[in-house]
Order: structure tokens, then sequence, then C-alpha cells
């Protein structure tokens, strides 16, 4: 066992030979001026390899998995909220109290090594992940605040050597999981982390700290921190635990070297093990395996890549017991048949408290949500996005050729109306109870009775099967009377290698076109033949300029080449010329690279056809 009395006002660490080494480095290099690295740059070197990416076949366990249960657990669950008199107002993160209240390190310390859970039972949190219908647990190993909650032999500024508890709840929660199959999976803090003098974050205590959010300050010591604790850390949490199914990071590194390291020191000692798209920068290239939305985030359309959004239960992550703005099952429900319907994972988070508890208005809504699961969750887990257009009673999930609709407003009439579907559908019935719907269908509109259907009190889950493969109808967009057509970024599809991507900001952007093929498009109803004046928003970098692109409109081709217009998501409006329309129907819109590419064709945002009074 560890000596308790060893604790210090800062990390303990077993590089210190590094740090003297880099404290020499540190000396020098202040006489010589360091510019800081601009937002969306990269390290400078281009050529540094990615170590590799999951495929979908790794990737499988968790695109089917669907739902996870996230844990935020630490120090700052002893606070619920509050430090000397002053709280953290409800709708903020109650585990950011160290860096809202501005706690000194020392005295986050001294109410650290009271933490003593000693109703911490990992079967009992294990056994409501289960019954929650969640097959994945990530669990917070060290937050912001520096804080293991694991046995630690990098620092000994851990849950086992610096508290009473003296028990390694992380080991307790793998062997918990293993037992329920649920893949067992880790948070940890790597950028950020306010107890340590080098880290990103406490400027509050350390002048030696990263203090800007997004800009790398290369002058100060923080790849000592990388190397001497989150780098070590790292190692135990995939050496100790077990096969960990994904590692999730936040608030991402600076330079794409940075990121790559980490994901290496990943792939070198658990190749299977999946990274969250929060290990990079934030406003740089995605380089892990799949996208984070920002936090409670859900997008407007499906987003076509691997992609989570972390949502939570009230409005903090961390335990706060002025935070009752619980959402309610039917929030809950609602939100997992979007998110997988739009494609993604929902990753729910609870705060436990302090004394190892869970708050008991979290455990009522994950146990009636795991009530819905019971009966549904085929139409849940390894379901694909819907391949319907939008409709107006809810989502839809798909597996081969059988839909689930989940139908979450029930019409008045008992006639649920699905649009844009070509196939014949085989068979409708609910999922529940196995009830047989009759079905009348009219070209791509399909009339499923519901007569004498008692509705879910949640969302209904309705079953087709149909004869093929699902296919349906391109989402008719605009129909125009006579204004002007809006296509934008959100309601484009896309081809080839084209896809949709959101970055950590929730900024949307169309990525990978870089060849012919690879295209966004848009089906319009044009009511009136005529003349329309057609106008571009997109930013492009510098290194873009010049690039060609073909608009095709019906019969018409506009030829066009790619403006600079500063930095990414810096948009910037085109005037491209006039389009005629002879006939008035449906047609297709497309954008694309009129030849091969290196990079991205540019970031698109719309593009506007207004008619013309001639
Ligand atoms: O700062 C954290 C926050 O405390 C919490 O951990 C969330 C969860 O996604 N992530 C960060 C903010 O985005």
């Amino acid at each position: 066992m560890k000596n308790i009395q060893q604790r210090t006002n800062c990390a303990t660490f077993k590089h210190s030979r590094l740090t003297v080494l880099y404290l020499l480095f540190f000396i020098f290099s202040h006489s010589t001026e360091v510019h800081s690295q601009k937002v969306g740059e990269t390290d400078g070197n281009e050529n540094i390899e990615h170590p590799g990416r999951l495929d979908k076949e790794d990737m499988k366990w968790w695109t089917d998995a669907k739902f996870g249960l996230f844990i935020h657990w630490g120090p700052y669950a002893i606070f619920e909220g509050e430090w000397n008199g002053r709280q953290v107002p409800v709708g903020e993160n109650a585990e950011w109290i160290m860096q809202k209240l501005e706690i000194p390190a020392a005295e986050y310390r001294k109410v650290a090594a009271t933490f003593n859970p000693i109703h911490f039972d990992a079967d009992q949190w294990t056994d409501l992940a289960q019954k929650a219908g969640m097959k994945y647990l990530v669990i917070t190993a060290k937050h912001h605040d520096g804080f293991a909650m694991y046995d630690s032999r990098v620092s000994d500024y851990n849950i086992v050597d610096y508290t009473p508890f003296s028990r390694d709840p992380m080991k307790e929660l793998s062997t918990a999981c293993k037992e329920r199959d649920i893949r067992f999976c880790f948070y940890y803090s790597h950028r950020e982390d306010w107890d340590h003098p080098y880290a990103y974050g406490n400027y509050w205590d350390f002048e030696t700290s990263q203090q800007n959010g997004y800009e790398y300050e290369p002058e100060k010591p923080f790849s000592i921190y990388l190397e001497e604790k989150a780098k070590p850390q790292l190692q135990e949490l995939l050496t100790n635990y077990g096969p960990i199914g994904l590692l999730w990071f936040d608030r991402g590194l600076y330079t794409r070297k940075q990121g790559y390291e980490f994901i290496k020191l990943i792939r070198d000692l658990q190749p299977d093990c999946i990274i969250n798209g929060r290990v990079g920068h934030y406003y740089q290239d995605l380089i892990g395996d799949y996208q984070n939305l920002s936090d409670n985030g859900m997008p407007a359309t499906g987003v076509e890549e691997f992609w989570e959004t972390p949502q939570t239960l009230n409005e903090t992550w961390g335990y706060s017991r002025f935070d009752t703005l619980w959402k309610t099952p039917t929030e809950i429900i609602h939100r997992l048949a979007e998110i997988v319907s739009k494609g993604g994972n929902y990753l729910l988070n609870i705060g436990p408290k302090s004394n190892g508890t869970i708050p008991q208005a979290s455990v009522d809504v994950l146990l009636e949500a795991g009530n819905w699961m019971k009966e549904n969750h085929e139409s849940i887990y390894g379901t694909t996005a819907s391949p319907l257009p939008v409709q107006n009673w809810g989502f839809c999930t798909a597996s081969d050729s059988t839909l689930f609709l989940h139908v979450l407003e029930w019409p008045e009439d008992q006639q649920l109306i699905v649009r844009g579907l070509k196939n014949r559908i085989i068979e409708a019935k609910t999922l529940a109870d196995n009830s047989i719907l009759n079905v009348n269908q009219s070209g791509t509109t399909h009339h499923i009775s519901l007569t004498n259907i008692v509705p879910d009190p949640y969302n209904t889950v309705i079953v087709l099967n149909l004869d093929r493969l699902p296919e349906a109808d391109p989402p008719l967009l605009a129909v125009s009377d006579g204004d002007t057509i809006l296509l934008n970024n959100m309601t484009a599809w896309t081809t080839g290698n084209t896809v949709k991507r959101y970055n950590r900001k929730g900024k949307l952007f169309i990525s990978k076109w870089n060849s012919p093929e690879d295209q966004a498009a848009w089906m319009i109803d044009l009511e009136q033949p005529g003349v329309y004046s057609v106008h571009i928003t997109y930013s492009a970098p510098n290194s873009i300029e010049g690039s060609k692109f073909i608009i095709e409109a019906g019969h018409n081709r506009l030829h066009c080449l790619i403006e600079k217009t500063g930095a990414v998501f810096e948009y910037q409006s085109f005037d491209l010329g006039k389009i005629t329309f002879e006939q008035a129907g449906k047609m297709q819109i497309n954008i694309r690279p009129a030849e091969d590419l290196t990079g991205d064709l540019m970031y698109f945002k719309s593009l506007e056809l207004r008619p013309v009074d001639e």
C-alpha cells in the first residue's frame, strides 16, 4: 500500500528527471519568440501519419449498441454544486465547480481527501444500466479536476491512495460490466487537468498552465504534463482493467501530432478499442473513430458517418443537489428513437452522489426507459438510419428489408400515412403484440390503419416487412411557387464518397468531395418554368482557391471556380450567373468537383435560386 502521508499540493510523478530537462527547455525557449498556433491549423508537420482508424466491422458492437450509460463521478460530487456559500448556478456544469469558483488546487485536494462513497455498489450501477437497455458504460477515470478515480501508480492523487475509501471502483465496475455483457469504457480528460501546473485549464493557480482553449502555447511545458501524467495514466487504464470498449476523450488536444500519439498508444495496447472524436482538436479534421456531437446536440438530419451524442439527464453532468431539471421518460424515449433513426448513438449521463448512490430521479427515468426497451429493443439494437424522407408522425429505423416506424404522434383519424416508400409492404404489425394492420398503397404513399390499436404511452412501434431492401423517394426539398429556392448543406443528400459531418462545435459541413462522382444533390419540384439567378455561399481556405466545380440543374450546367474566403466557416456568397428552366416539374440539382482534387471542394453552406423578372 502506498503511503497517504506523501500527499502534496501538486501531483507527484515518477518522471521527475524529464521535468528538470523540460524546465531547462522552458527557460531557454522563453528567450526566443514563439508564435502560438492558430485555430484550424495543424502543428505544421503535415507528413505525420494517422496511426490507423477502426473499420465498420471493428465498430460493429458499438453501432449495434445504440444506447450507452455515461457516468460523471468524482470529488466534485462532494461539493454538490456549492462551496463556501457560493453556488454553481443551475444550468451550468457542477463538475466544473473547481474552475467556476476558482477553488485553489490545495483547497480542492482537502475536500477530495474526504471522498468516501461507502454506498457504492458496482452491481447495482451496472444492473441499472442493463435494465435501462444500455449496452456500454463510459465512466470518468479522470475528469478536468485531475483526480484519478482508480488506483493509479502514476499519481497518488487518486481514490485509492488519497481517500479513506481505499477501493478501486473502476476495477469493481469493470468486473460487474463483464458479468452483464456491458462494454466497459473510460472517459479520460487528456488535455485539461486543473491539478497539474502544466496542463490546460488552471489559470488561477498556475502561470505555467496552458490558458488558451484552442490555441496552443508551445513555449509552455505542456508536454511534460502529457508525458508524465496523461499518457502513463492512459497506459494504466489500458493495462489494468481488461478489454476497454472505447476511450472517451474530451476537449481535444491542440495539435494533430499530440492527438496521433494518443491514438498510437491505444492502438499499441488495445488495437480494438474505439476512440471518440474529441481526442483531436475540435476545429480540425476528425482523427478519432467517430464523431461526437456537441453536448446534448441533436442533428436536424442524418449525419453520414459514425456519430454519438452525449446528453445528460438534467442540466449538469456531475451531481448538484440544486439541479432537479430531470428529463422525462417521454423525452428520453423520443430522443432515443430520433437519434437512432438518424444513425447515431445515445450516450446518456447520470451524476452519482459522493456517497455512491444514484439520484432516485435518474433511476426512475432510466427504469421507465428500460421498460419500453424491453418490448421494443428490436427496433433499436443493430438497426440503421431511416431510409425514408422525414415523416410527420415520428421516426423510422431499419434492419435489412424491415422498417420500424416509431409513432410518436398518434394520427387522429387512426390512419398512419407513410410517404416516399417505393416498396410493397408484405406485412404490417405492431412490435409489442404482433397485431396485424391493414395497408393501402397508392404509388409511394401507404395508408396503414391503426384502428383498434392501443397506443404505447411513449412510442408505438410498427413493423413493416417489405418485399425487398427499402427504396425511397429522395426527399423533395423545395416546391417552388415562384419564390427563392433554398438548398442547403442540411437538406443535401450525397453521392460517391461525400459525407455530411458535424464538427464538435455543431457546425455541419460537407466533406470528402474530391472527384466528379462525389456530389451534393437535391430534388426540387418546380411549379413554373423561368429564369433564375444562382447564388452560392461557402467558405474556402486559401489552399483550395481555384478548384473547379460544376452545378447541374435540369439541362443547365454552370462551370465555376472556387474563390478563397479566408478561414473555414467564414462564409461568403457569390453570384454564379443565370439558368433557365424550360419546363416545370421534378428535377435534380447537383454540385460536384469538375475534376479530381487533392482536398475537399469547399465548405458549402447553401445554394439559392432566385426567380428573375425578365
Ligand atoms: O467539460 C466537459 C463537461 O464537464 C462534461 O464532461 C462534458 C460531457 O460531454 N464534456 C465537456 C464539455 O463538452
